[in-house]
This record gives structure tokens, sequence and C-alpha cells, in this order.
């Protein structure tokens, strides 16, 4: 899977993702500023998660557009303690949000251990035109609830696939003749799903079986809800 790391200037992206990512990190900077982007793969109900982080300041535009591109889920970091940096929060939104529409997003409400931190009931107050979008609040300093975010994000990501994956038997092996009856679809579709499932580690397939099975913890998370 593929999770994007953005958010408006100093919010905390680097920070994040080294604090994810446990140092399995890259990242381009000059002057403590990210001018290319973060790099750093993590893990979350055994899925690998490579995560991308963008530059935060307005100018880079470009690169944001291009480190988006094929993104599954979008971390959306917020500095809880300045409200100032809502205006530029807004216009990264806009901008993400045309670029990746109906993505699923977590808001991390960042920089909790400052004392005028704002509560996740607060900035949903302040970031209104994110509406519905979750708010989980985050410490880069302390590591607080950074452990949330991942799986999180996979259970978002899962719940937006779950008409399709629930096609697959809980355990064990589905025909992709089955899949394509109970989807109501061709073979060949159910192929190209499988392909995409199978890129992002969601579901593993026997291509000369013709057979397929959820990865464990994706049948986790749809038998919890
Ligand atoms: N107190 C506090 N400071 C933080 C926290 N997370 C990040 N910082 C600080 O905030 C500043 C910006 O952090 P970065 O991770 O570089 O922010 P960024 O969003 O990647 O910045 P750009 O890439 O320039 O947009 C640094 O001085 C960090 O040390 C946190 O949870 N608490
Ligand atoms: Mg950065």
């Amino acid at each position: 899977m593929k999770v994007l790391v953005t958010g408006p200037h100093l919010s905390g992206k680097s920070a994040l993702i080294q604090g994810l990512a446990k140092g399995n990190v890259i990242n381009i900077q000059a002057n403590g500023t990210t001018v290319g982007l973060d790099h750093g793969v993590a893990e979350a109900f055994k899925i690998p998660i490579r995560l991308f982080g963008t530059p935060g300041l307005a100018r880079f535009k470009v690169l944001r557009r291009i480190i988006s591109e094929g993104a599954d889920g979008i971390l959306f970091v917020v500095d809880a303690s300045n409200p100032e940096g809502d205006g530029e929060a807004r216009y990264i939104w806009t901008e993400i949000s045309d670029l990746l529409p109906n993505v699923p997003c977590i808001v991390a409400a960042n920089k909790q251990d400052l004392t005028d931190s704002r509560t996740p009931e607060r900035i949903r107050h302040d970031l209104s035109f994110m509406v519905g979008v979750p708010v989980i609040p985050i410490s880069c300093k302390t590591d607080y609830n950074l452990e949330k975010l991942l799986p999180a994000m996979v259970m978002l990501i899962t719940y937006e696939w779950s008409p399709i994956l629930r096609a697959f038997g809980a355990t064990g092996e589905t025909s992709f003749a089955d899949l394509a009856k109970s989807l109501r679809i061709r073979e060949t579709k159910v192929r190209g799903y499988l392909r995409w499932f199978e890129l992002r580690k969601m579901v593993f397939a026997d291509w000369e079986k013709k057979t397929a099975h959820l990865a464990p913890g994706i049948a986790k998370i749809l038998a919890q809800r």
C-alpha cells in the first residue's frame, strides 16, 4: 500500500515518517525543510506500507502532484499548536482532494506535547472544510498515538474495498470463477482486481490454479466488522 503523508509547512510530516518507519527512511531536505520527498517503509496488520512525504511549502505543488500519484490513503498532518497554519492546510487540502478524490484520509493532529495544542474537537471545528475526516491526536516528539495511525489507515482502506473483498472466503482459497460469479463480473475483470490487490499485498493469488486468498490481516479486519 502507498500512503501519502502531506499537510502544511512544518507540521511534522518528515518527523512522522521518521517515527512510523523507525529510521528506515530517506529524506531530501535543505535548511530543515523538505525540498524533495520523504520515503519510509512501515507495516500494519502485516501489510507493508510505503510512506511518501511531500514538501509542505506552497511553491512545491508540482512535487506534491508527482508524489501523490496512486496513493491508497492520505495522512494529513497539521500542527495542532499553530492555528495560523490552518489557511495553508486548507490550500493543501483543496489541492490534494482534487488530485486524490475519494481516497481515505486521516488527520494527524500533531504536536500534542505542546501546552497550547488544540484538541481533536477543536481541530474538527477549525478545519471544518475537511468534513467527515477522522482526527487522531499525535505527537512525533513523544510518539504519542503513532502506533494507532497505520492500523486505522489500513482499516479505512479495507472498508473502502470491502464490497469486493467480501467476495473472498474468510479463510482458504476462492476460485477466480467463484469470485466472478459472486461479484457478477467477468473473470478478466476479476484478474484486474487481483493484480491490484496483489500489488498491495492485500490478497495472494495462484495464477496457475486460478485461486486467491485474503492476506490474514485483511481477513481479520473484515471479520471484526
Ligand atoms: N514539539 C513538537 N515539535 C515537533 C513535533 N513534530 C515535529 N516537530 C518539529 O517541527 C518542526 C518541523 O518538523 P518537520 O518534520 O520537518 O515538518 P515538515 O512538515 O516535514 O516540514 P516541511 O517538509 O518543511 O513542510 C521541526 O522543528 C520538528 O522538530 C512534535 O510532535 N512536537
Ligand atoms: Mg518535511
